[in-house]
């Protein structure tokens, strides 16, 4: 089962405990990354990967290797970076390139893995605004993160942000009604003054979690991307000086390296605290998560494994190479 709640943690009093998430079972990380696994042995262990393994390897497994990697689309920079560093060891065996390659991955996570799981108090206010280009899923992962949160005794305040889409609103109603959570709605109004009665309301209920949706946009979308500078403005107003703020980049595992583009973009409007990285089912692409330890400095906190409720978790780093290179 899985929680949002920082695995290492011990929770003290004032700290919601760790407790299962959700009743239905969420497809894990692991089982989400199987046709990138699939794609990835093809093109470096071929038909014959048995006999193989205990090979010296050689130019063309190292060319294998970097076109696996490219295939599920670790990106070039990152690619390079994972074949150089296994190439510097000089392993004895494809087997032992294999498995410094997983150590090296390992590393590249760790940093992001120490201290950055979503940790909700219950006597903290936290706010999460999402942001992200359309349909990344920040809608999506809005409901499962109010469904996770509301299971953990959590109270949920929603903002719906995304003045522009009518149809927004009532998706996230579907969402807001599901987990018992308060919906903030201004159609057709300004966003940030949305965001503001959000959190107004989360205080004066005792909420401990406001999620903020705001609508996708393009990086490119000068005037929209000002918008997040207002409501990232509003929101250091309003908010009460022991609240903690994250500020979450939402990204489609299925766009592959435009992603890491997006984040520079974004980060210039808003300070993007971590990334939820959404869609990592529907992708025969999952190393994206690679490229984004190696080349962003924000941490992935959580990932989004497919369309239900329950298919939201925390980041697992040792789930997900075990997905990307499994061991047996
Ligand atoms: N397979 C899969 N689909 C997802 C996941 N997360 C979201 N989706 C789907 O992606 C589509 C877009 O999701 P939304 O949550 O509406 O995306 P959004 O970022 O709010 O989109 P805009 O509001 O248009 O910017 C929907 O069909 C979701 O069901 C996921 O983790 N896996
Ligand atoms: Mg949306």
């Amino acid at each position: 089962m899985f929680s949002l709640f920082k695995k290492t943690a011990q929770p003290a009093d004032s700290t919601v405990p760790h407790a299962p998430s959700t009743s239905s079972a969420p497809k894990g990380i692991t089982a989400a990354l199987g046709a990138t696994f699939k794609q990835f042995q093809q093109a470096v262990m071929g038909d014959n990967n048995g006999d193989a393994s205990a090979q010296r390897p050689d130019v063309a497994f190292y060319d294998a290797l970097e076109e696996g990697l490219l295939l599920a689309d670790v990106g070039l920079d990152t690619a390079l970076y994972l074949v150089d560093a296994i190439q510097k060891v000089k392993p004895s065996s494809q087997q032992q390139a294999l498995e410094i390659m997983r150590d090296k991955c390992e590393a590249l996570f760790i940093p992001a893995e120490k201290d950055n799981a979503l940790v909700f108090s219950a006597d903290t206010l936290s706010i999460l605004l999402l942001v992200g280009v359309n349909g990344a899923g920040k809608t999506t992962l809005i409901g499962k993160l109010a469904h996770q949160c509301a299971q953990q005794g959590l109270g949920v305040t929603i903002a719906a942000g995304d003045t522009f889409r009518a149809a927004a609103e009532d998706q996230l109603a579907v969402w807001a009604q599901r987990a018992n959570a308060s919906l903030i709605t201004h159609p057709n109004g300004d966003a940030a003054a949305v965001m503001h009665d959000a959190i107004t309301h989360a205080q004066e209920h005792n909420h401990q979690v406001v999620l903020l949706d705001t609508a996708g946009r393009l990086q490119n979308q000068h005037n929209l991307m000002a918008e997040l500078q207002k409501i990232d403005g509003v929101i250091s107003k309003v908010a009460p000086a022991n609240s903690v703020r994250h500020n979450l980049l939402v990204l489609d595992a299925t766009t592959g390296q435009n992603g890491l583009k997006q984040a520079d973009i974004f980060n210039k409007a808003v300070p993007i605290t971590g990334v939820a990285l959404t869609k990592l089912d529907g992708s025969a692409k999952g190393g994206i998560a690679l490229a984004i330890a190696h080349e962003l400095n924000h941490p992935i906190q959580l990932v989004g494994t497919g369309e239900a409720i329950a298919d939201l978790q925390a980041f697992d780093a040792t789930a997900y190479i075990e997905g990307l290179l499994p061991t047996a």
